[in-house]
């Protein structure tokens, strides 16, 4: 687990970036997309199934959540979190804000 843990992490910033204009990474946009990671991931394997991606984002539809699964492998891995965060896909709640 904590191998699958590492691989996932690791291209999480060179994979979002070809996504966005030169520039936008921000390292705030970063620290939002690793926050993000670790609300969805409860149980800390590295990767967000469904049912935890919903416990947070309650509106996603399988559909909605395919799309964000650009693997196609039925799950979301750090790059593809860091990849809807930034480009905007999906949002924190609110009161994880502050
Ligand atoms: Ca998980």
């Amino acid at each position: 687990m904590i191998r699958k843990l590492a691989i996932a992490l690791i291209p999480a910033a060179f994979l979002a970036t070809p996504l966005l204009a030169q520039g936008d990474a921000t390292t705030e946009d970063q620290t939002m997309a690793g926050d993000h990671m670790i609300l969805l991931d409860t149980d800390g394997d590295g990767m967000v199934s469904y049912d935890e991606f919903i416990a947070v984002h309650a509106d996603v539809t399988p559909e909605a959540f395919a799309e964000l699964d650009t693997t196609g492998d039925g799950w979301l891995d750090a790059a593809e979190v860091t990849a809807a965060v930034i480009g905007g896909s999906i949002t924190l709640p609110v009161d994880l804000d502050d």
